[in-house]
């Protein structure tokens, strides 16, 4: 299944209205000071990766609803990212889960993944799971394990994955753990602190001196009394404990109700420690929903701090994003989409915020105009800007309604059939 970029051509004929609103926002604008071509092309270059397990019919631990047409390979799975790429030019790049996406020819993938215009971004490993024949056990912990040799198998698995984003062109690990303890007592959390570290150390050491190390945090589950790395804190030690190249990792959905994700997203961008970043959104846990579905504003502010960051902390790499989500009743590419429209919007609304004007507003403790000037960026409507974007990048103006009217998922059905069943979650 390709999208024919002609069939997006004749379709943003009908879509030029836009140019009048732009033209109102490029007037308002320009009397700040911000220029709305540099948003514009800021919005073009924005890549977010997509991870290989968001394509399947999302599960929950009571169920799982299929769809139709799922990717039931690796190829295919790239292929329904092309889909994505083609219709946003927004979803360049691919984040591969390892062991459920182990490719089975890497130079067939990668001329895959190169005539989509996809590139492999963080590769993730898995020790939250046995695997058929595995020699050692996660029950218990992998990388914080009491058991040296569960340990070291966690490690040796870590460093296979490395292995083999070398061959694909990848720069980064992503490490998430599930290890912890479900009841008091059953862990010495010093010694599993002290393990994990240890652990790491070992993973860093074997990364190839141009790759980076992500450590991602997360409170709870699937462990219900405590997790070993449960937050930014313990993640940002653990990423000094490895070295240079070593980051935190922020989710937004792995955080405790009500957590200021900016002030974090601040704070570890003035260390030059953050190196990854997971788009979703939750209401009450790790919900894993669509990037902007329950708490819009809250993105804008973390948007607004992630542009500050870019803007002014240079010792901090630019930040590799990933969408991090899973869904068990959307179609999972309209449900894609809706997550970079949304994470796009809120790009563009912290680009608009008047950064001299909020500085003055600071500086003379204006706690009104401070609010108003945050406020007034996200309640412009930037829809232009990424059509705008999106028109200039050869992309579909209006990426779900063209989906929907090239009936893709038909055409996938029709191509693989209703049975097909996605690896992952
Ligand atoms: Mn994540």
């Amino acid at each position: 299944m390709r999208i024919d970029l002609n069939q997006i051509a004749d379709l943003n004929k009908n879509q030029s209205t836009f140019e009048v609103e732009l033209e109102l926002l490029r007037k308002k604008y320009s009397k700040k000071n911000i220029s709305i071509n540099s948003i514009i092309e800021k919005l073009i270059e924005f890549q977010v990766a997509i991870p290989s397990w968001a394509l399947g019919a999302g599960g929950t631990r009571f169920g799982r609803f299929s769809y139709g047409g799922e990717p039931a390979s690796l190829e295919q799975k790239l292929d329904d990212i092309g889909v994505l790429h083609a219709l946003t030019k927004s979803a360049g790049a691919v984040s591969l889960h390892i062991p459920w996406d182990i490719p089975k020819d890497v130079q067939a993938l990668k001329e895959v993944a190169q005539n989509h215009g996809i590139v492999f971004d963080a590769m993730n490993s898995n020790t939250f799971q046995d695997q058929p024949n595995a020699n050692e056990s996660y029950k218990f912990g992998s990388l914080n394990s009491v058991h040296e040799a569960s340990r070291n198998y966690a490690i040796e698995h870590n460093l296979e994955v490395i292995k083999l984003g070398e061959q694909l062109g990848s720069k980064s690990l992503t490490v998430w753990l599930a290890d912890g303890a479900s009841f008091p007592g059953q862990l010495n959390f010093q010694t599993a602190l002290k393990n994990t570290e240890s652990s790491l150390k070992n993973i860093y050491e074997g990364m190839p001196n141009d790759w980076k190390l992500f450590i991602e945090y997360k409170p709870y589950e699937p462990n219900f009394y405590s997790t070993t790395i449960q937050d930014w804190g313990t993640s940002f030690m653990l990423a000094n404990a490895c070295g240079e190249r070593a980051y935190t990792l922020v989710d937004l959905g792995h955080h405790l109700p009500n957590t200021n994700i900016e002030q974090i997203v601040a704070t570890l961008m003035l260390r030059g420690k953050l190196g990854g970043f997971h788009f979703n959104d939750s209401k009450y846990g790790d919900d894993d929903l669509t990037v902007g579905s329950i708490k819009p504003y809250s993105l804008f502010l973390i948007f607004n701090e992630l542009v500050y960051g870019m803007e002014n902390n240079s010792k901090n790499p630019y930040p590799a994003w990933m969408i991090d989500a899973s869904h068990n009743i959307k179609d999972p590419l309209e449900d894609l989409l809706q997550s970079l429209d949304a994470i796009l919007l809120a790009y563009a609304q912290a680009l608009l915020v008047d950064q001299k004007a909020l500085r003055e507003a600071q500086a003379e403790s204006d706690v009104v105009a401070c609010q108003e000037i945050l406020q007034d960026a996200y309640r412009t409507d930037v829809r232009p800007l990424l059509m705008a974007a999106r028109s200039r990048s050869g992309a579909a103006v209006n990426p779900l309604q063209v989906y929907r009217d090239l009936k893709v998922r038909d055409a996938l059905i029709k191509e693989r059939g209703m049975n097909n069943r996605a690896t992952g979650l």
